[in-house]
């Protein structure tokens, strides 16, 4: 493969400049981490899986009109998609109380909330993506009144959207996060859904068990992350039965 130039690595992924101009490679790597990656492990397979669920999703969400980063898959780990700005705000939208909300309320983990309940985190490793509120992003000018209320429309047209979704695998959506793209159209500027959703962003509880299939598998030290993720992908059509990811590729 041609060399590519390297724009940016982070934990889970790594992007490369893209064939064309306004265009990336989103390479999806087997590394896990949790818990601001004082926890990491490499799960072999967990980069395909969520290459394929991440093009399934996304798919989905053009299919129903809701602006995304993503183009095309390339690969068993890589997609094309749309360069973007990312809006340094991790949006979080949850559905029953689980993970660092029910901690920080006191919330017992399953508690049905009464409505969807949007937060926001500032992206930033070194500091712990710290929950803010709407006046941090405004005062710091991370997103204006204008974005906010567009990024809010965006989260909750994914929260029913991949609800229905998941609902209908007999999967239940805790919670997921997502990252908003800013995209230049002549002199406007839009706001897309970019990253990834895949099983490492949100929180999947079997709807019958309360299994989980999700990265709280990893982080919790539950069982097998690929066997969780593959039964999500079995379930979606996204993954023939039987099929098991590959090995990784060097790249570069
Ligand atoms: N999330 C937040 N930062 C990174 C990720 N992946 C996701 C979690 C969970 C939701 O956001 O995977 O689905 C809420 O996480 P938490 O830890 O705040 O409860
Ligand atoms: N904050 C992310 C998680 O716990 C990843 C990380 O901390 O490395 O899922």
């Amino acid at each position: 493969m041609a060399r590519r130039k390297k724009i940016y690595e982070g934990k889970a992924k790594t992007l490369f400049e893209g064939p064309e101009p306004g265009t990336i490679v989103q390479y999806f790597k087997d590394d896990a981490t949790a818990f601001n990656a004082e926890k990491r492990d490499v799960i072999e397979g967990k980069g395909v899986l969520n290459n394929m669920l991440s093009e399934y999703f996304m798919n989905g969400l053009t299919q129903i009109g809701v602006p995304n980063h993503f183009i095309r898959r390339l690969n068993m780990r890589e997609q094309l998609v749309r360069a973007c700005e990312i809006v340094p705000l991790e949006v979080i939208v949850r559905n029953f109380a689980a993970g660092s909300m029910a901690k920080r309320l006191g919330i017992e983990e399953g508690t049905p909330l009464p409505r969807p309940i949007v937060e926001y985190c500032y992206k930033d490793d070194a500091l712990g993506d710290p929950l803010v509120s709407e006046e941090h992003i405004a005062a710091f000018g991370w997103a204006s009144q204008q974005d906010m209320e567009d990024i809010l429309s965006l989260a909750l047209r994914v929260n029913d959207f991949l609800s229905g979704v998941m609902f209908g695998v007999g999967i239940k959506l805790v919670d997921f996060k997502i990252e908003i793209g800013r995209v230049y159209e002549g002199d406007y500027q839009r706001l897309i859904v970019a990253d990834e959703i895949s099983p490492d962003s949100c929180r999947l509880w079997d709807m019958e068990t309360g299994q989980k299939l999700d990265k709280d598998v990893f982080r919790r030290d539950l069982g097998s992350l690929t066997d969780a993720y593959s039964e999500v992908a079995r379930r979606l059509g996204v993954m023939p039965k039987g099929a098991t990811p590959m090995k990784p590729t060097l790249i570069n």
